[in-house]
């Protein structure tokens, strides 16, 4: 075991950082590897036993509900649940936040919203799915928590990570003082530091993007996929585009290669499909602690009140370079709905005209 240095670990030697957790929020995080680890063995063993295959249900978001969608949500609000140092989750598998009342919980001070398994479409494909983790302390002192102490501003945070379960199973997270990356030993089942104090590149060529929506981007999307594709080796254009369909295994690999994300507005998602909550932004407190930026094109992703559980954003995240430039072309080519000019009717006008 020399010089292998499990997240259990980690956590018990950073604890010194938080000037008020008392170990609760290093309790808490172990509790979050735990269920991470029983998630991993059932998504690594799908296609062997019945856990594949959709569950015949819908969740609130209107998606047809995976095995493993459901199984990953029960593991997680039940670690949660035993662990004693959360009074809420908030999970995109669940209409309402959950409030945890146990004998065990009766003083918790967290909150953790989450997406048990981001890219589950990908489950029965075999392609990369993960865990988006938030933890939020609740603000109320007294009586039982409430939609109040759920609904706060990323900036709030003081913890966010991800699980991915792909050709290997890492959880990468932050407490606010910068990103580690811990890999799953399956041989000693531990978390083992492999990636300290994660960076993400200032820069870089890769952009992940759906283009199948592309009629439907606002201008300064089209604008910019039209400019990462142009030929020009001084800049090293044209890009390569790699979008897989979890968020999860995008945002990681841009986070170690460099790269942008991008999911803005579309037809079918008008106000950006990644829930702000439990995706945006726990995924944007990691890039910020990356050296990297997260916004839904205009406005920083972390400042964002929340006003409603399963609210939905824009995002822009990644390298601050290639962020930036996309930010530019949405300021110059993309009205914002309060810029938006419309005639006494309330109907639309041709800025342009
Ligand atoms: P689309 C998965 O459903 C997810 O929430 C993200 O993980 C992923 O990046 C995106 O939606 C894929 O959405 O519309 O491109 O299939």
């Amino acid at each position: 075991m020399s010089g292998i240095k499990t997240l259990g670990q980690f956590i018990i030697e950073k604890q010194a950082d938080f000037s008020y957790a008392k170990g609760e929020l290093s309790r808490l995080l172990r509790d979050i590897g735990i269920a991470a680890k029983i998630v991993n063995r059932e998504v690594n063993k799908a296609g062997l036993v019945d856990i594949l295959g959709d569950a015949g249900t819908v969740n609130i978001q209107g998606e047809g509900q995976k095995k493993l969608d459901i199984f990953a949500n029960t593991q997680f609000i039940s670690a949660l649940t035993s662990g004693g140092e959360c009074c809420i989750v908030a999970t995109e598998e669940e209409d309402d936040f959950v409030p945890i009342d146990s004998p065990v919980s009766k003083n918790a001070k967290y909150i953790v919203c989450i997406d048990p398994l981001d890219g589950s479409s990908n489950i029965d494909v075999n392609v990369g799915v993960g865990t988006i983790f938030s933890i939020l302390r609740r603000k109320s002192t007294e009586g039982i928590a409430t939609i109040e102490d759920v609904l706060q501003k990323g900036t709030e945070q003081v913890a966010a990570g991800y699980i991915i379960y792909g050709s290997s199973t890492m959880l990468v997270y932050t407490t606010g003082k910068g990103v580690n990356g811990f890999t799953l030993d399956p041989s000693i089942g531990e978390f083992c530091l492999s990636h300290p104090d994660m960076k993400v590149p200032a820069d870089g060529c890769i952009y992940s993007i759906n283009e199948g929506n592309y009629v439907h981007f606002p201008e300064g999307v089209k604008k910019y996929i039209k400019y990462v594709q142009v030929h020009d080796a001084t800049t090293n254009r044209p890009y390569t585009s790699r979008y897989i369909g979890s968020m999860v295994g995008d945002i990681h690999r841009n986070l170690i290669k460099g790269g942008i994300y991008i999911y803005p507005t579309t037809a079918s998602s008008p106000n950006g499909k990644l829930r702000l909550l439990y995706e945006c932004n726990p995924m944007a407190f990691i890039l910020e602690q990356a050296g990297g930026v997260a916004s839904d094109g205009f406005n920083r992703i972390l400042d964002i009140q929340p006003i409603e559980l399963h609210q939905r954003s824009s995002i822009f995240i990644g390298s601050e370079k290639m962020v930036r430039m996309a930010e530019e072309m949405m300021r110059k080519y993309t009205l914002k709905e309060s810029d938006k000019l419309t005639n006494i009717n309330g109907t639309e006008l041709d800025p342009a005209v």
